[in-house]
């Protein structure tokens, strides 16, 4: 089994690698996302309440009515005109669901587990300031900078200010955008960054850990001491802040992220749920075993875990630590901590994952999700409507269907039970 503890080099770890598409993050976004190929396919119309300079006057006039100075506003957007690029890529979905052992692959490239290790080794008196005074694992911090920006040389080179003033304008995301403006005029009145410095993704995520701007004003330190927290040009206040932001959702040092495990057979999928917490001694009473054989220590027997299985009973299965939580807080996505965890594991070791992915079933694509739903919608399984994106209602009809037809009943929604719905609707006559 492994389970890693950060920190020492020559450990067990995994090489392996995976993914959906990461949502977007409540805090940053990662740089991941941007590597989803895929074939890019209309959403639906999107509506503008009028022309762009419409939506600029009325939000700078709501900036100085809340005190913003108005300088500080016409610096933001004197000139600015909306950003198509922006307007694309916020309207397309992917079609392709990239299998998450693919979105591993890449996340956990040798060439980035090497780069990890070089910048790990090159600024290491820092990082021990920082694990000193935030409590969080080295490694997990160079793991983070390698996914997001490639340990800073791709920080993004969109204005800011203009992709959230065109993200605000175009409405679908207006409260999200207009927040971060707001966070923006805090960052330029305080001195905290200047007009020109404010670059980075398309969706507003800056510097070397890409943080939005609200992520920013909350959770940014300045840890060099010179009065900046500069996280586009200083890797040790970047990533002092992606420390911060860690501890305050909870890192516990030195604990690991996730366990890779084996289910007994005869394991209860039916009791199981993705979302449920236990022990690692209740789940161990469920035939949850350590993956590579022995017993869980006794340190592991208190923790406390969800037990995931991203690629439903054919993959591997894992237990989610509390440092598993604190990490989705920085992008909200399994896939992406599962790779932040296993580059991690990589900077300080190597190993591999006990169990392989299931290759012959990989994710279905959105347009048979959407035939998925509608289909298992026909055969009286509620899905919650029919939008092509699997969530937990989807996953709880796929599972009622799978133990109707003698499946374990994982939830995941692969070419497999993709293939077997649709036979069972044509027996049915659907
Ligand atoms: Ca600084």
């Amino acid at each position: 089994m492994f389970i890693l503890r950060w920190g020492r080099r020559g450990q067990n770890m995994q090489d392996a690698a995976a993914p959906q598409r990461p949502p977007r993050s409540p805090h940053v976004r990662s740089i991941l996302a941007a590597a989803f190929t895929a074939i890019l396919v209309a959403a639906p119309a999107l509506a503008q309440d009028g022309p762009f300079s419409a939506w600029r006057d009325g939000f700078s006039s709501t900036l100085t009515g809340e005190g913003v100075r108005s300088d500080t506003v016409a610096s933001m957007f004197d000139g600015v005109e909306p950003d198509d690029r922006v307007i694309d890529r916020d309207r397309t979905q992917p079609e392709f669901v990239r299998p998450i052992w693919q979105y591993l692959e890449g996340a956990v490239s040798p060439e980035r587990v090497a780069n990890g290790r070089r910048q790990h080794d090159r600024i290491q008196p820092t990082l021990r300031e920082i694990e000193g005074r935030f409590e969080v694992d080295s490694e997990v911090l160079v793991a983070i900078w390698g996914l997001e920006s490639a340990y800073g040389a791709i920080q993004g080179d969109f204005d800011v200010v203009r992709s959230l003033a065109t993200l605000a304008w175009e409405g679908r995301r207006r409260n999200f955008a207009e927040s971060q403006l707001r966070a923006v005029a805090q960052m330029l009145e305080n001195g905290y960054a200047t007009r020109e410095q404010l670059r980075g993704s398309w969706a507003g995520a800056m510097g070397h850990t890409q943080f939005i701007p609200a992520t920013y004003i909350e959770r940014a330190v300045d840890f060099t001491g010179n009065g900046r927290r500069d996280i586009w040009n200083s890797e040790a206040d970047a990533l002092a802040s992606a420390a911060n932001l860690l501890a305050r959702a909870g890192w516990t040092y030195r604990d690991p992220v996730f366990a890779e495990v084996a289910l007994e057979s005869g394991f209860n999928y039916a009791g199981w749920n993705e979302s449920a917490r236990r022990t690692v001694a209740e789940w161990a009473a469920q035939g949850v075993r350590p993956a590579g054989g022995g017993e869980f220590s006794a340190d592991d027997l208190y923790r406390e875990a969800r037990l995931i299985i991203p690629a439903g009973s054919g993959g591997p299965a894992f237990l989610a630590y509390r440092n598993f939580e604190a990490l989705l807080r920085y992008n909200n996505s399994t896939a992406y901590v599962l790779g932040v965890g296993y580059l991690a594991q990589s900077i300080a070791g190597t190993g591999s994952l006990a169990t392989g992915w299931p290759e012959n079933d990989p994710p279905i694509s959105r347009s048979q999700s959407q035939r998925l739903q509608e289909t298992l919608t026909a055969m009286g399984h509620d899905t919650g409507g029919v939008d092509g994106v699997i969530g937990p209602n989807t996953r709880r009809a796929i599972r009622e269907f799978q133990e109707n037809t003698g499946m374990e009943p994982d939830g995941y929604a692969g070419r497999a039970v993709f293939d077997a719905v649709m036979s069972a609707a044509g027996e049915r006559g659907l």
